[in-house]
């Protein structure tokens, strides 16, 4: 059931790429430049530069910018790291990061990334499946859910000091969605430590879901019976939903959800239809059988 249509078992150095991404650029300004980088994007999951995953980010406690994230969250001390583990566990506590995933072995993944806002990259992320934490930790029987909450620090997120979201930033899978095989923790990209713009030292990674779904800079994970509290579903509810499968027939209220724009693709933009569940369908539909996912969106 678990394709590995995502890892390239020898892996394409990163000059390699971008050499590509130049010589694709290389074959004239334009559409058509733009266009055939583009499909190359979302048929062979040729990554984005990690200029552009690293520089271009939704991060809003260090500010709402796509530019912000990258400029403030370097201040953040990320070692050591304190993750609560709480709620329908065997063995809760308060690890050191490295007590709790430490032993847990990492491979390199090749997702798509889509936000909700309708732009995607490509991203070679480094990490492991969110069910070997959840195994280490012993989830017990009556646990049906997943809860995450993000640090919330004041000192070095100019964002928490006001009232953009009800902070904590907190998210919630469906315990099934949780032990997917494809949903991850990251804790590295192109194979070095996650920035902490994208989330360091450790985020969440859901590739059939909206990017608001992958949590970042995670401090506690939460074994529940009900479901969790999810920030923007709580912000507005109208507009985002619990489950916010990557699905181009359901639009949000205000934009269509039927393409999305190629981060990276050219000045005239690489626009691509956007596929269910991002793309991952055949692996991930199945979780939602008999769901209406027009009302569970
Ligand atoms: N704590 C926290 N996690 C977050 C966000 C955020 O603002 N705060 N933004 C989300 C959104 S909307 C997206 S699209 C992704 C962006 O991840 P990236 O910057 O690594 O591409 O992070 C998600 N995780
Ligand atoms: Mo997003």
């Amino acid at each position: 059931m678990f394709k590995p249509d995502l890892t390239r078992s020898d892996v394409t150095p990163e000059r390699f790429w971008l050499n590509r991404r130049q010589l694709i650029a290389g074959l004239g300004a334009g559409s058509l430049a733009a266009g055939l980088g583009a499909r190359a994007r979302a048929e062979d999951l040729e990554p984005n530069e990690w200029d552009e995953i690293t520089g271009y980010n939704n991060f809003y406690e260090f500010g709402t910018g796509k530019g912000d994230p990258s400029k403030n969250a370097p201040a953040m001390e990320t070692s050591p790291w304190t993750v609560k583990v709480d709620g329908l566990v065997d063995r809760p506590g308060d690890y050191l990061l490295d007590d709790l995933i430490g032993d847990i072995p990492t491979e390199e993944r090749i997702y798509r990334f889509r936000c909700v806002e309708a732009w995607s990259m490509v991203i070679p992320w480094n990490g492991f499946a969110l069910s070997r934490l959840l195994e280490k930790v012993g989830v017990q029987d009556d646990a049906k859910f997943v809860a995450f909450e993000t640090a919330v620090l004041p000192e070095v997120m100019p964002g928490v000091r006001r009232p953009i979201l009800d902070w904590p930033y907190r998210e919630g899978l469906r315990l099934d969605e949780a032990m997917h095989p494809l949903t991850m923790m990251a804790t590295g990209i192109y194979g070095r430590p996650i920035p902490n713009q994208n989330g360091a030292p450790m985020r969440l990674v859901v590739p059939w879901k909206y990017g608001f779904k992958s949590i970042k800079s995670i401090v506690r994970i939460s074994l529940v019976e009900d479901q969790p509290f999810a920030t923007w579903q709580d912000t507005n509810a109208d507009e985002y939903g619990f489950y916010a499968n990557v699905n181009p027939e359901v639009d949000h209220p205000r934009w269509s959800q039927a393409s999305e724009r190629v981060i990276g693709a050219g000045l005239f933009g690489g626009r691509i239809p956007t596929l269910p569940f991002n793309g991952y369908a055949d692996q991930v539909a199945s979780l939602y059988d008999g769901m209406d996912l027009r009302a569970n969106f």
